[in-house]
């Protein structure tokens, strides 16, 4: 059962302890404003020590790194999409951060794994398209045979919690 594997909670994700927590991050993997500050500031200096040996990384692509001082083990870093008017592949840009992340998840034996809303913030993407292209893309991923066991969506506002739930609601529980 797909619903009993997804979560949606408004909170800060650098307090979460599960085995990875996502980071909307830029292509230099060198920190930022926004969840990616948070995540910088709240890990301390071992996870930017690790991520300038990265070499950055490419919209749409995930790495991953050790959690350092945070309670998450892992931080996957992924970057979204810039959003300009939807008809620069925007959509499939966003679905590839997710699908990516997921997969490096995997690949780590990552069995709870956490998301912020990614691109929403300063990259300027709408929020509720956001929303579904985030479900939705979870739910393919989890309809394959996987070792993940729970992904939480994790919302900074009430507003994108209620996304969130909606879209959950609309895609996976009412199918
Ligand atoms: N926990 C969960 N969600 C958060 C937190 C937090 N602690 N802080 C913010 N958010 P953004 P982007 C939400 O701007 O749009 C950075 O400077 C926020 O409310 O962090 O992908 C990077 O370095 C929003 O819903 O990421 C890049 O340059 C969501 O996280 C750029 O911003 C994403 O907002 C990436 O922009």
């Amino acid at each position: 059962m797909i619903t009993g594997k997804i979560n949606v909670i408004e909170g800060d994700i650098t307090q979460l302890s599960v085995d990875a927590i996502v980071n909307a991050a830029n292509t230099s993997l060198l920190g930022g404003g926004g969840v990616d500050g948070a995540i910088h500031c709240a890990a301390g200096p071992g996870l930017l020590a690790e991520c300038r040996g990265l070499n950055g990384c490419e919209t749409g692509d995930a790495k991953i790194t050790q959690g350092y001082n945070l309670p998450a083990d892992w931080v996957i870093h992924t970057v979204g999409p810039v959003w300009r008017d939807g008809n620069h592949g925007e959509d499939a840009l966003l679905a590839s951060c997710y699908y990516r992340s997921l997969e490096l998840a995997k690949q780590n034996n990552i069995r709870n794994i956490a998301f912020p809303a990614i691109s929403t913030g300063a990259y300027g993407f709408p929020p509720e398209r956001a929303a579904r292209i985030a479900v939705g893309t979870v739910k393919q991923v989890l309809a394959e045979k996987t070792t993940i066991e729970q992904v939480i969506f994790v919302c900074f506002s009430k507003q994108s919690y209620n996304h969130h739930q909606q879209t959950v609601q609309e895609i996976i529980t009412n199918k």
